[in-house]
């Protein structure tokens, strides 16, 4: 590269990932592959509309790559249409709303500090201020479950127009027939954010929400299905949905879409459609279920108990008196990254809260197994309990350093 500065910081950032253990559970390691494909001539290209219905001419290899990745999408998946245009997982479910909805109308979905994201209605996004947002919580914050019952009276009483299920700080499985039934109640369209489960779903390791009759579904395609970076809706086969969904994508909210990452994206959908992939996914929840084990046994309160999926939230601070952020910066002096999370109630602030939420997508993809997985949650134990004792910190970042040599991040997967 002529770019010197750029060139030591894309090799400093490659030494960071090689070296050090990646537990937060919404990052990956994507083939080699996916970033030729990323980093093709697509780049160079505007291509605003949809194939065949484009305004700029040149598109015969646009339009092909966007349909194959259309395709992938739909067989990965099970549904009918795709739209792979959303440049991430925030627009992907504004625009959602707005293909759905008319401002002022309501959307339920999981409470923030209990799971849900910002985009399910935090009073910091612009989208609240448009939208109406009611929330559901957990019912027993030790077990996970939802308080469905509750959900129900409020959906009742407010009549939501989108019933929202999904998060990025949940471990348990969701039960999608009792969203369905009381949407139905209510006249509600049900749409999953999947982004954490989209490679899960995809691999068949938790359940599909389109298998219980979900209308949408929006996703990232960069955690656990293994992407570039980028979103995706995905519409079970409703054809007048999917048609406001292209219409609010573009031209609603987005310009010219990044068809270099619709390329990558057609690439990594290829790979998850692989045997291999299946296999991948159910090691991430083996490998997930075999930390959370370590965690309990070491009598660390885990929020829902344990895991049905990739990740596991961790009340260090009630457990072990170490704040997040403590935890955090330490683990980090350790070569284990993870980031510090609110849990539900927390008498906390988000800046140092009293969780750690980490998970296994990326070192399952470096090759670990439970007995890896198991060392780790052990290291990591160790270290939080151990915080300011030099010797043991250094004692653990070594053996850290030693198991990412022997399971360097792979280039290809399939
Ligand atoms: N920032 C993502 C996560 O880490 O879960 C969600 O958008």
């Amino acid at each position: 590269m002529k770019d010197k500065l750029i060139e030591k910081l894309i090799k400093a950032e490659e030494k960071r990932q090689a070296e050090g253990l990646e537990l937060i559970p919404s990052e990956n390691y994507v083939s080699e592959d996916v970033l030729k494909a990323n980093g093709s001539v697509f780049t160079n290209k505007y291509s605003e509309g949809y194939p065949g219905k484009r305004y700029y001419g040149g598109q015969e290899n646009t339009d092909a790559v966007e349909r194959l990745a259309i395709e992938r999408a739909c067989k990965l998946f099970n549904c009918k249409f795709a739209n792979v245009q959303p440049l991430s997982g925030a627009p992907a479910n504004v625009a959602t709303y707005f293909a759905l909805m008319e401002p002022g109308d309501t959307i339920m979905g999981m409470d923030l500090s209990h799971g849900g994201h910002l985009t399910h209605g935090s009073p910091v996004t612009y989208i609240s201020k448009i939208f109406k947002f009611i929330r559901y919580k957990m019912k027993n914050i030790e077990t996970g479950e939802i308080d469905y019952d509750d959900m129900l009276k409020v959906a009742m009483k407010e009549k939501p127009k989108i019933i929202l299920a999904g998060f990025s700080a949940y471990s348990r499985e969701l039960d999608y027939k009792k969203f369905i039934k009381i949407a139905h109640k209510v006249g509600a369209i049900t749409m999953a954010d999947m982004a954490h489960i989209a490679g899960l779903i995809a691999g068949k390791a938790v359940r599909n929400p389109f298998t219980d009759g979900f209308d949408i579904i929006t996703t990232t395609t960069h955690k656990t299905l293994r992407g570039p970076r980028g979103g995706m809706i995905l519409i079970r086969d409703n054809e007048e949905i999917a048609k406001k969904i292209d219409k609010s994508i573009f031209p609603g909210l987005q310009g010219g879409p990044h068809m270099n990452n619709i390329a990558a994206k057609a690439v990594a959908f290829g790979e998850a459609l692989t045997p291999a992939f299946k296999k991948y996914t159910k090691q991430i929840l083996k490998n997930a279920k075999v930390m959370a084990e370590v965690f309990r046994k070491n009598k660390i309160r885990m929020i829902g108990g344990g895991t049905d999926n990739h990740l596991i939230l961790a009340d260090v601070y009630g457990s072990l008196g170490v704040t997040g952020k403590e935890a955090q910066d330490v683990l980090d002096e350790v070569g284990i990254t993870l980031n510090k999370n609110m849990i539900a109630e927390d008498p906390r602030k988000p800046m140092d809260p009293s969780g750690i939420r980490f998970g296994t997508p990326a070192i399952t993809t470096r090759g670990f197994k439970e007995k890896e997985c198991r060392r780790v949650a052990e290291l990591m134990i160790l270290v939080l309990k151990n915080k300011n004792n030099k010797k043991i910190k250094e004692s653990a970042h070594k053996k850290i350093k030693a198991l990412a040599k022997k399971f360097p991040i792979p280039k290809k997967f399939v």
